[in-house]
């Protein structure tokens, strides 16, 4: 038998046994199971790291199978399940459909969609981040919902509502509408440099579904502070990329200047422990 995970839960069960689901953000396979191994519950496949990691902006560049591809090869070296950013559906309800069967077909148990217009920005850049009419993503909702084919595959809606400078209390019309229309969870999102939007949603949801926060602008915001908050999933969606790019720029640069690499050994990993992460051994037993 292959040496790749062969099963794995799916989201919605994951969510079920835990009281605060942790995921972290990936664009590889390679941050995937370093998240897997450091303890996390899920891996968040960010249409910002996936975008990133190619240098291209996160404004619906890519198309839907390139973004299905990173997340079915993070998925195929993971023990526990993906969670898609799957930004605006790839456009109306028609590629909603379309995705939900590719994706759950690739294996995918869980997708999340936000209410921006496609093509979208991604939430931090400076620019337009009009919202999409509420009815017409409630739609896509009901679509998504009504497209999988497995009881388990579970629809998270997101609202910009905060994001666009809607306010909470736009979030939380918009969030009731979503989850009238079926979706399992709701992600709320944020810029502000503190928690106290996001918390004032959760005041008044009112626990209706789950909530999923990304607490990249606040980051000081403990996890066991936010399940006592109400929250179910807590997204890190970033921080893995961006700890990345520091490390790279440090250890390239250093060895550029220095002429050598000997002062870098002990601080980077050592090849065996990519060998450890390709799994080499169990590979090798086929050669034996
Ligand atoms: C992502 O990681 O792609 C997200 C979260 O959607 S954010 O970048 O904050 O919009
Ligand atoms: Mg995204």
């Amino acid at each position: 038998m292959s040496p790749t995970p062969h099963s794995y839960p799916s989201f919605r069960s994951v969510l079920a046994e835990h009281p605060l689901v942790r995921i972290a953000g990936a664009h590889s396979a390679l941050g995937g199971v370093i998240a897997e191994q450091v303890g996390f519950q899920a891996v968040w496949a960010s249409s910002f790291e996936i975008s990133a990691a190619r240098c291209l902006p996160d404004a619906s560049l890519l198309s839907m199978s390139e973004y299905l591809d990173a997340a079915a090869h993070i998925q195929k070296a993971l023990s526990v399940p993906v969670v898609a950013d799957c930004d605006t559906g790839f456009g109306n309800s028609m590629n909603v459909a379309y995705m939900v069967a590719e994706y759950e077909q690739a294996g995918i148990t869980a997708v999340c969609m936000e209410d921006k217009i496609f093509p979208k920005m991604n939430s931090f850049a400076a620019a337009d981040h009009s919202l999409l009419d509420v009815n017409a993503f409630a739609h896509k909702i009901e679509t998504a919902k009504k497209s999988q084919r497995s009881e388990d595959f579970f629809v998270i809606a997101r609202t910009e509502a905060m994001i666009s400078g809607l306010g909470v209390d736009e979030a939380l019309k918009r969030c009731a509408v979503y989850a009238d229309a079926g979706a399992d969870a709701v992600l709320v999102h944020s810029k502000q440099a503190t928690k106290d939007e996001v918390l004032s949603f959760l005041d008044q949801w009112n626990d209706r579904l789950p909530v999923v926060v990304v607490p990249t602008t606040y980051p000081d915001w403990h996890a066991d502070e936010a399940r006592a908050a109400g929250v179910s999933a807590v997204i890190y969606a970033n921080q893995g990329l961006r700890a990345t790019i520091t490390s790279l720029r440090s250890a390239l640069g250093s060895i550029y200047e220095t002429g050598h690499s000997a002062h870098l050994e002990d601080s980077i990993a050592g090849v065996k422990d990519v060998f450890a992460l390709q799994r080499l051994d169990q590979w090798q037993e086929f050669t034996a």
